[in-house]
């Protein structure tokens, strides 16, 4: 193959600044032998061409370079602001106002006054940021052969490995959670020099210790009031000699060196300046000690699941990117979707580990300093849909950070419902930090108290998937319940001359971010009872009533739930267009192809709409996405992959998944809105899921969705509710057999559409056919077989 001029090559269109190398590449090492393994034949020239590695708090999205070598590095509380008491001391004497004038039909008054009267003080809030920049130079490196870089999933590391002089240099890269360090080995056939540094675009400084010449300080802090940061890294040589010079380690004549680096801020680590300094002291110092925990804890996890689909091996063993766009070129791979699925699961045990902080909308991966949406939480979809795969793709554990995040948010959620609407519980508005914000931002359209009553689906999704009845108790309920609390005071009869009169409705209400024209031709976004808010607080209360049953507590405030649910205004088709309506009253939309799908709440993520048991509200909703139309942002499509999932319909579900990785998706696989935002990778993860199990509405759907494309394939370790395990293959697009293990015993009902029978062991089990699904008795941790 002839060299190589990364700056000629068209797929390059980084600016210089990005550029991590200008060495020549000659010649290209073959493909890995892992099916799940993203890689490349060339370094990164741009952020979202490089490889994420991270263990949920830590994490590094490494370039490849080979002069020069960026690698990224994030901790996630490194964020900009702080925490303080934004609520509005005049919302609450100006809300009767607000509600009057929306229900009079007089939104731009109403608009003008929640503006000036209900908005957080601040107004928005600052953003994660980058941690830092580590930099392995390699002077003299100027040619290379053989390169490759790639990221292994089923290791979690991350390698690059290329020819210099005829030696080969390789480094690795990972995240370790047990030990809490970034690694990095570096190593070569011959001895070489390196030169390693440690910068941030902004806020701080680099030092070398002054008592250990083979350490680094980068230290800083993000503002006056705002968070100290530190990340100490150091270095061992083996067979040459390793010094500061400056604020610079430079390694001579070594064949393998060891880089490791910690990070804490003052977030929560105390002091923050001789954290990093313990957790590097108590790490392990020796490669392999550190890369075999590492396997071993990332593997626990994530080798719970495997998935084939029919492999084209034309493509299949081609370099990820290349291969990505000859699916975008239109030919066909559909292990494509197989490596997908699991680079969704392994970013989200790289985001998000018990004892972190949720993923937020770039996971933990973010080179800004001001990051577009300021990486945050928002409320009004993004958070949620991070999490969907969390159950049902047997990652259960990285679901908790949601909810020790929801925890935090309760005390300073419990203060914004008490003065901004005189309402007991904890309310959450569309966005939100790591310090505790939960007042109204960014403009009207941040006036969306349903936050927390949206959030309080996960921990009840999770006791659902787990039957941990404790954590129901402790953990779960005391969340729901607060936050159907605040719904139970916030909700106001409609008045007399409203479409919706005597029945009980939020307002102030949105439909988020999406604007409708009234016939008088005003245009709004700001209104009462939209079809989300009734939807979200439906399913929120019905969870709480359900929830206080199985543990036996609450009667009085459960009869008060009760009590709501008629009175909530109920889903309705409109006669003029055959949808679902997404506002009271059948209004135009100025934008029909907005991207937010709100109003089908009720078919996902919720299950108030199913096909089976509300046909003609499911027939509405397909009418609903036709003329929402399929092209949109990232997490959009992934939301309608698995809306057509939950519509069983495979072919649809199935051209929504192209679209997301034909036009929503990066070279490194990261999905885009554009541009990068992580909701799209877990939705879509999500959505494949959806397409081979569904286990709501009392059902266990196997192949609910199943598209020709994946006539053939295996999946393992999949989660339904009710704490069962289920494994499936397929052939000629029947299932030819699963094995279903409940955790709990319980009465199984398994749906698929064609006979089956169920075995234990050799055994045929008893069943009967309810409605057309199978039923049966499975005795706990017992493997039936379905064929
Ligand atoms: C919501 C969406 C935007 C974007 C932002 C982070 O506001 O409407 O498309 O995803 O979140």
């Amino acid at each position: 193959m002839p060299p190589q001029d990364l700056s000629r090559r068209a797929f390059f269109t980084g600016t210089l600044a990005t550029l991590t190398t200008t060495a020549n590449l000659q010649g290209a090492a073959p493909a890995p032998d892992s099916p799940l393994t993203l890689w490349y034949r060339q370094p990164a020239s741009t952020w979202v061409e490089a490889l994420p590695v991270g263990n949920g708090r830590l994490g590094a999205m490494v370039f490849g370079g080979v002069e020069k070598e960026r690698i990224q590095l994030n901790e996630e509380t490194v964020w900009a602001g702080h925490a303080h008491d934004g609520n509005n001391p005049i919302a609450l004497r100006n809300l009767p106002d607000v509600r009057r004038l929306l229900f009079e039909g007089k939104e731009k008054e109403a608009t003008e006054l929640a503006g000036n009267t209900m908005m957080g003080i601040p107004k928005t809030i600052q953003s994660y940021q980058t941690l830092g920049d580590l930099w392995i130079d390699l002077p003299g490196a100027t040619q290379a052969a053989e390169y490759r870089r790639s990221l292994d999933l089923d290791q979690a590391i991350a390698a690059t490995t290329f020819l210099v002089n005829s030696a080969r240099v390789t480094r690795e890269v990972f995240v370790s959670a047990p030990d809490q360090v970034i690694v990095v080995r570096l190593s070569s056939e011959k001895p070489i020099q390196a030169r390693i540094r440690l910068d941030r675009p902004a806020q701080s400084q680099t030092t070398a210790d002054p008592a250990n010449p083979r350490r680094l300080f980068l230290r800083g802090q993000l503002g006056d009031e705002g968070l100290r940061f530190e990340a100490h890294l150091d270095a061992t040589a083996t067979g040459g000699t390793v010094k500061s010079e400056g604020n610079v380690l430079v390694v001579d004549g070594a064949t393998e060196v060891l880089l490791r680096l910690a990070a804490a801020t003052s977030y929560r680590d105390q002091p923050c300046e001789v954290i990093p300094s313990r957790t590097l002291a108590k790490a392990p110092k020796s490669y392999k000690d550190l890369k075999a925990r590492h396997i071993a804890d990332h593997q626990v996890y994530f080798r719970r699941v495997s998935l084939q689909l029919p492999a084209n091996p034309a493509l299949s063993t081609l370099p990820t990117d290349e291969r990505l766009n000859k699916v975008k070129a239109g030919e066909r791979d559909e292990s494509l979707a197989a490596l997908y699925f699991q680079y969704g699961r392994y970013l989200l045990l790289g985001s998000s580990r018990p004892g972190t902080l949720p993923a937020n909308l770039q996971g933990v991966w973010n080179e800004h300093l001001k990051a577009p949406w300021n990486s945050d939480y928002h409320t009004n979809i993004n958070l949620q849909m991070n999490y969907w795969p969390a159950e049902v793709t047997n990652l259960s554990e990285c679901h908790l950070p949601l909810f020790d995040y929801m925890n935090s948010l309760v005390q300073p959620g419990t203060r914004t419902a008490k003065l901004q609407y005189g309402a007991k519980g904890w309310v959450v508005h569309h966005l939100s930090d790591i310090f505790g914000f939960t007042q109204p931002a960014d403009g009207t359209q941040g006036i969306w108290p349903m936050g927390a009553a949206w959030l309080a689906q996960h921990p009840w999704e999770h006791y659902r998937f787990t039957e941990d009845r404790e954590f129901l108790a402790k953990r779960a309920y005391p969340l729901m319940k607060g936050a159907a609390e605040f719904i139970l005071d916030f909700l106001v009869e409609a008045p007399a001359g409203t479409p919706v009169a005597g029945m009980l409705v939020t307002a102030p209400s949105h439909s988020p971010e999406n604007r409708f024209r009234k016939p008088d031709g005003t245009v709004s976004m700001f209104t009462y009872a939209a079809t989300m808010d009734n939807s979200i607080i439906r399913d929120l209360l019905s969870n709480v009533v359900e929830a206080s049953k199985i543990l036996g507590v609450d009667a009085d405030f459960r009869a008060k739930c009760e009590a709501t649910i008629p009175r909530l205004p109920p889903l309705k088709v409109s006669a003029r267009t055959g949808r679902l309506m997404e506002w009271v009253e059948d209004y135009d939309e100025p934008e029909p192809q907005h991207r937010h799908v709100s109003h089908l709440f009720a078919l996902h993520p919720s299950e108030q709409i199913s096909v089976s048991k509300m046909p003609e509200f499911a027939a509405a909703a397909r009418k609903t996405l036709e003329v929402r139309g399929d092209k949109s942002t990232g997490w959009s499509t992934a939301w309608k992959m698995n809306f057509w999932a939950r519509l069983q319909d495979a072919e649809r579900a199935y051209k929504l998944w192209t679209m997301l990785i034909t036009t929503c998706t990066l070279p490194n696989l990261f999905d885009t809105h554009p541009p990068f935002q992580i909701d799209g990778n877990f939705g879509g993860t999500a959505g494949i899921a959806e397409m081979l199990l569904q286990s709501h509405s009392g059902e266990i759907h196997l192949l609910p969705a199943l598209p020709a494309a994946w006539s053939e394939g295996k999946v393992t370790g999949l989660r339904a509710r009710g704490a069962v395990d289920v494994d499936m293959e397929w052939k000629g697009g029947r299932l030819k057999t699963a094995q279903i293990k409940a955790r709990v015993g319980r009465t199984l009902r398994v749906r698929y559409a064609g006979g089956l029978k169920v075995r234990h062991g050799k055994q045929e089990v008893k069943t009967r056919t309810e409605d057309g699904a199978l039923v049966f008795e499975a005795a706990v941790n017992r493997v039936y077989t379905i064929s």
